[in-house]
């Protein structure tokens, strides 16, 4: 097969999941070439001579446009691969503004089929604004098939925006190689002493991830027991969450790391992941965190409950309950036996319900059958 992908080429999970997904559907004897106005943070380094390719929107500036056209651009660009390439097939990664201009292409050409996969925030919060409804619940119903990463998700779609076509779940996945417990203590002990318990947070600091309950939470386990914090990610939110630890007294103790592709060296030397997200249709972070053995304490929010397990493999609380979080959090920090086992869980879910060899195959099946092959 021939596939196009269309996905956001920052540091969030909806441009992870397309970035791996098309890695493996590539080695999987697929030729997939990528469009968009930037190299996918994790593909950068990752595709050889096989592919995946990588092709650039342009960034064309007018100045009559007050503002640039990127989704236009891209679907030019997308409409070149099309004809030069002969894609059959593009894979959109977020409904606006990437199915959108998958549509367009595909009116253009009348030669590309297009499948849309629904990651989170394109639904409870662009789709849900007025100013993207028609636009959103138009790529959705005109996509030749529709996924969602969760349940959860395609539940919400299919009520809020009156969605007539059916949507299919594919869960997220982890490569669960990639993503294992760093046992070597030289890589702990640059960020904490070994009597101290290691909390970490990744994301891309919007305000829908709530990163202050991050400190807040961070600053009461803190308290009790000597810990510390590393904050991976960067984004609007970060200089809130840095204050907040200023006037709680924990600077000293959390660590911004910055934004980085090799966050599995992180995952894997961590004792505790934190996700208090207000919305979360998936939670990818936690599961790399759970294919790291690392238990995770996290809002009952969303999809989060499909992936994290209440109890087995870590703890849930509700939306802004940091004292919740922080008592969960202390409970398994302190017992070593509870710790231990929600760690296995985590690894044993991570590979028994979301390992690449089971998803990925969902992925292709759902190519097939919109090309007709299947
Ligand atoms: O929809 C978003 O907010 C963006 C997206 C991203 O690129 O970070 O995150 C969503 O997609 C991820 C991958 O499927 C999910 O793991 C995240 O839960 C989801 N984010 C939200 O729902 C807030």
């Amino acid at each position: 097969m021939k596939i196009a992908v269309l996905c956001h080429s920052g540091a969030g999970g909806s441009g992870v999941v397309a970035t791996e997904l098309g890695l493996e559907v590539a080695r999987a004897g697929n030729e997939v070439h990528f469009v968009g106005n930037a190299v996918p943070f994790r593909l950068q380094g990752s595709s050889g001579a096989n592919g995946p390719y990588f092709h650039q929107a342009s960034a064309f500036a007018y100045a009559l446009f007050d503002q640039p056209f990127p989704e236009l651009a891209a679907a030019n660009a997308l409409t070149e691969v099309i004809q030069e390439h002969g894609v059959q097939l593009t894979h959109a990664h977020y409904a606006i503004p990437h199915a959108s201009s998958a549509l367009h292409a595909r009116s253009i050409t009348g030669k590309t089929k297009v499948i849309t996969t629904l990651h989170g925030t394109d639904v409870t919060l662009v789709g849900a604004e007025p100013a993207f409804r028609h636009t959103t619940r138009h790529a959705i119903q005109q996509s030749d098939a529709v996924t969602a990463v969760s349940q959860f998700l395609a539940d919400l779609t299919l009520e809020t925006l009156n969605v007539e076509v059916p949507i299919e779940v594919i869960y997220n996945f982890v490569d669960t190689q990639r993503f294992v417990r760093v046992t070597d203590p030289a890589i702990r002990a640059r960020f904490a002493h070994p009597d101290e318990a290691l909390l970490l947070h990744v994301s891309n600091f919007r305000p829908v991830k709530r990163v202050e309950d991050v400190v807040e939470v961070f600053a009461r386990v803190a308290s009790e027991i000597p810990a510390r914090l590393l904050m991976v990610g960067d984004g609007p939110e970060r200089s809130r969450a840095f204050e907040l630890a200023q006037q709680l007294g924990v600077i000293g103790r959390v660590h911004f790391l910055g934004s980085f592709p090799d966050v599995q060296t992180v995952m894997g030397i961590a004792d505790l992941f934190l996700l208090p997200s207000n919305k979360e249709s998936f939670g990818l972070a936690a599961l790399e965190a759970m294919s790291c053995e690392v238990p995770v304490v996290a809002a009952r929010a969303g999809g989060i409950p499909e992936v994290v397990e209440d109890g087995v493999t870590g703890r849930l609380a509700e939306v802004g309950d940091v004292d919740g979080m922080a008592h969960a959090a202390l409970d398994i920090l302190k017992n070593r036996e509870t710790y231990l086992r929600m760690g296995q869980a985590g690894r044993r879910a991570a590979v028994e319900k979301f390992h690449p060899s089971l998803i990925v195959p969902q992925y292709l099946a759902a190519y097939r059958r919109v090309l007709g092959k299947g």
